[in-house]
Order: structure tokens, then sequence, then C-alpha cells
């Protein structure tokens, strides 16, 4: 049976994330450390010997951003690159903009976890007159969405998945190797899929910005275990592996 290989990579820190802020579908950029972490991301892809054949990202600067980068450093700017609104950050809702640690502050650490990482419980609604609602976004103006618009890991995974199997397994199973730079939350949506993890131990992962996870796909577009991959996850993360500790730690620590 075939192997077929699949990079997964969140952007950079962005300004947001630098900030402690939540950011969902705000068009943030990327932070100068976020410019260097994907630079390196690309170098530690092309040492890997990986050359991807196409490329899949969101409709956000920070993760198109984070593949112009690698595909820079990787000598690879002219392949295919499609961009989805289906890869998007989760939206935040009515929490997009406001700073993680004093959301904290006013509604506890355990309901902003809840926001945070539950599955199925989304975060409060967005208002439709707000700038943060898709409807006043000129780049969806060709969609509908609710007027009570927000989204949580299952209706993001409602999203990605669907996406990941009707555009980009069909690209795997064809002997492509496919990158997709995307984020935080839409990563955690398609590897609860291609891992099949528990909505429990979803909760506890974190994926760290600007580090390449390799998967090795069969022909099931199912996950083949790997030698150094990083539990629970069947794919590897390229790069010094306490350095990822650390960059995960990150993640998590935004809401103490
Ligand atoms: C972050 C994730 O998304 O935040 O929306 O604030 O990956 O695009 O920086 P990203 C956001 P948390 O869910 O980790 O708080």
């Amino acid at each position: 049976a075939d192997k077929h290989t699949l990079v997964l990579v969140r952007h950079g820190e962005s300004t947001w994330n630098l900030e402690n802020k939540f950011t969902g579908w705000v068009d943030v950029p990327l932070s100068p450390k976020g410019h260097e972490e994907v630079v390196e991301a690309g170098k530690l892809i092309k040492e890997a010997g990986i050359v991807p054949d196409c490329a899949f990202t969101s409709l956000q600067q920070r993760a198109i951003r984070t593949l112009w980068h690698i595909l820079e450093q990787t000598g690879l700017m002219w392949i295919p690159e499609t961009k989805a609104w289906q890869l998007n950050e989760r939206h935040y809702g009515a929490l997009q903009g406001l700073d993680k640690q004093q959301t904290v502050d006013k509604h506890g650490k355990d309901q902003v976890l809840v926001w945070r990482r539950s599955y199925d419980i989304p975060p409060p609604t967005v208002d439709p007159s707000s700038e943060h609602h898709p409807s006043n976004d000129p780049r969806y103006a060709d969609q509908e969405f609710p007027t009570d618009w927000t989204e949580s890991l299952k209706t993001t995974l409602e999203r990605v998945t669907p996406y990941f199997e009707t555009n980009i397994a069909p690209q795997l199973k064809d002997g492509k190797t496919v990158i997709i730079a995307a984020h935080g939350n839409s990563l955690r949506a398609l590897v609860k899929h291609l891992d099949n993890i528990g909505e429990d131990v979803i909760a506890e992962l974190n994926i760290p910005t600007g580090t390449p996870l390799v998967y090795e796909l069969d022909d099931d577009m199912k996950p083949i275990p790997q030698e150094g991959s990083f539990a629970p996850l069947n794919g590897r993360y390229l790069g010094d592996q306490d350095a990822i500790r650390a960059r995960i730690e990150g993640v998590k620590n935004q809401t103490k």
C-alpha cells in the first residue's frame, strides 16, 4: 500500500497571540517572532526532504503568510495554492478582540477554559452589527451566516472535515504530498478527525505555533504510526522537541 505525506502547520505567533487576545476570524498579521518561526519551519521541511506538490490555507493572512514563507524557504512558490474559509480559525463569537486574561478575571478561568477547549459549548454569539460578524466582511460576501454566529470545536470540525475529505484527500490519494497552513483550532479539529481522538482527550491538546506536523497516511487516510510521533497524535513534529513542548505550554498558559 502507498504512503501519503501530509504536513500540517499552525501559523507562527500572530500579533494578537502576542497581545493575548481572542482572535478567531480577525485578520491579524504575524508578529516579528511569528515570521522567524515560520521561516525556520520552512527550513525544517526542506531539511526533512519533504517536497509538497500542492498547498491549502485559510482566508486569513497569518496562515497565508506562513505558507508563503514555507514555500519560499523550500523553493516551491510555484506550486498550486488553494485558500478556503473552511480552514479558517474557529470563529470566537463575542470573545473576538477581548484580552484572554481580562476575560478570565471577569468570568473565571473555568468558564474561559470551557469556551476555549470544550468540544461542543460555543462562546457567546457575535452581534450581527459587529465588525466581527462575517456578514460585514466582504471576503464572505458570497456566503450566508446565521445572525447569531459563533463556533465550537464541534461545528468547526463539521466544516473542516468535509472540506478535507472532498478537496484534500483526493490530492493525497492521487500521490501528492500536501501541506496545510491553518490555525490552532481548525487543526485541532482536523487531527481529532485523522487520529480519531475522543472529546475528552482533544480538550487537553494544544497545537504549537509555527511547527510542522508530518503525517504518513494509508490509502484510507488513516495515519500510519511512526517513530517520533507525538502522542496522542500519530504525526511527528519537526524540530527541537523541548522547544515544541515549551510552545505547547505557552498556548495552554494563555488563560492561567
Ligand atoms: C487562536 C487560538 O487562534 O486561541 O483564535 O485566539 O491559532 O489563529 O492564533 P490562532 C485565537 P485559543 O483557542 O488557543 O485560545
